[in-house]
């Protein structure tokens, strides 16, 4: 029946509901949505949790603790919970040359106060990871960022949140948000191999971890499935931005299975596990942004298509996962060989190069022109997505 339920850990920024349709070329093409109200929504529609910018819901200091009030009312109410809140660290045109990387000294002290009274608010509500995402970290110019400097103060600021939230007993990780470009014209850390290189340089590595976005590593012509596969390998899958993207143009936000629909089975399939142990176990959240030609009702649409169109692509990974033929189409590209060791144990580098060397040219000749049968493995999972198997 694809209706979402609680189990199913559907999450919503509410920053993706609540975008006005403010871009680059025209003004908002929709009123303000009151965060609290588009929680009772998001509820309505099946989702289990919500997650927000310090500004999204709180962009104000006098109405500041009443919102609070009653957003803490409406997740009573709901029983949603805030799985992951986030620090806005890119709007104000404070931030126009970087936040915790910024040049200017007072912008990053500026920055990093804004941060840890957020890691507070956060841990208040129970949230679990923090995500950092640093979009106004780059560069349009060349010479105008000290890359090497920037990475000192990107480590020295995740060293002391990671210290802050030590020394006050918070239950929270960090999730860094990889992204190629824009609003930059060249973002640090720009992929998800970027950031995992990052975390290893930390003083507690184990504290943070990823919150890559489909349209993010899209966007630099990546392969999101393997992208994730590879964080979910580091145990660094922390959070994820689920949305849609048509290659390398514009930041799309299209709801999840929009763009890269084949991509989109990939991610579920990643995201499952792939047939492998290890499997992505948290929110399922969303990042992406109802098109400026919505009205009201079309914003609430795609919401309901970003769930709707997961819970398809999930049953229809499933049913390729356990379809006989396919398991005999994955044993005929030989993909479990590959979880076979290359150098046994106990065996030495001798064996290897011996077996090498006795092999004939008609065992060589025979590995060049085997079946790899990867075509037929394909195309059952084509068939599987267009719905005729
Ligand atoms: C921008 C983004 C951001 C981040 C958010 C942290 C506005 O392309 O994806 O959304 O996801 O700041 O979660
Ligand atoms: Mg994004
Ligand atoms: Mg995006
Ligand atoms: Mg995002």
């Amino acid at each position: 029946s694809y209706e979402p339920t609680r189990d199913d850990k559907f999450s919503f920024g509410l920053w993706t509901v609540g975008w006005q349709g403010v871009d680059v070329f025209g003004p908002a093409s929709r009123p303000l949505l009151d965060p609290v109200e588009a929680t009772y929504r998001l509820a309505d529609l099946g989702a289990a949790a919500v997650t927000f910018h310090d500004d999204d819901l709180l962009p104000d200091e006098d109405t500041r603790d009443a919102t609070l009030d009653r957003f803490r009312t409406a997740l009573d109410e709901t029983g949603l919970v805030v799985e992951m809140v986030t620090t806005n660290t890119f709007s104000d045109p404070v931030f126009k040359e970087g936040a915790i990387t910024a040049n200017n000294r007072e912008v990053r002290r500026y920055a990093l106060a804004k941060v840890l009274r957020n890691i507070d608010l956060a841990a208040s509500l129970g949230a679990k990871t923090f995500v950092m995402w640093g979009g106004r970290e780059g560069a349009e110019h060349g010479a105008s960022k000290n890359v090497p400097a920037a990475m000192d103060r990107f480590r020295d600021a995740l060293n002391v949140v990671c210290g802050y939230v030590k020394e006050q007993g918070y239950d929270l990780r960090f999730a860094l948000e990889p992204k190629p470009n824009e609003p930059r014209g060249d973002i640090l850390l720009p992929t998800i191999g970027h950031a995992i290189a990052l975390i290893s340089e930390l003083d507690h590595p184990e504290m943070v971890g990823l919150n890559p976005e489909v349209g993010h590593e899209e966007m630099a012509g990546l392969n999101f499935a393997h992208g994730i596969s590879q964080a979910l390998w580091h145990d660094k899958l922390f959070h994820i931005d689920l949305n849609g993207q048509h290659g390398p143009r514009f930041d799309q936000d299209l709801r999840f299975g929009a763009g890269n629909l084949r991509g989109a089975f990939w991610t579920v399939d990643a995201m499952l596990g792939a047939g492998t142990s290890k499997r992505y176990d948290g929110y399922v959240h969303f990042d992406y942004k109802p098109p400026r030609t919505e009205a009201i009702d079309g914003v609430w649409e795609s919401a309901r298509a970003c769930m709707r169109n997961y819970l398809i692509l999930r049953e229809k990974v499933q049913a390729f996962r356990a379809d006989p033929e396919v398991a005999a189409a994955l044993e005929a590209a030989g993909v479990h060989e590959l979880e076979e060791p290359t150098v046994a144990p106990g065996e030495s580098l001798d064996d290897v190069r011996n077996a090498a060397k006795k092999m004939s040219k008609a065992d060589l000749e025979a590995l060049r022109s085997r079946s790899v049968a990867m075509e037929a493995l394909d195309q059952l999972a084509m068939e599987h997505l267009l719905g005729v198997r």
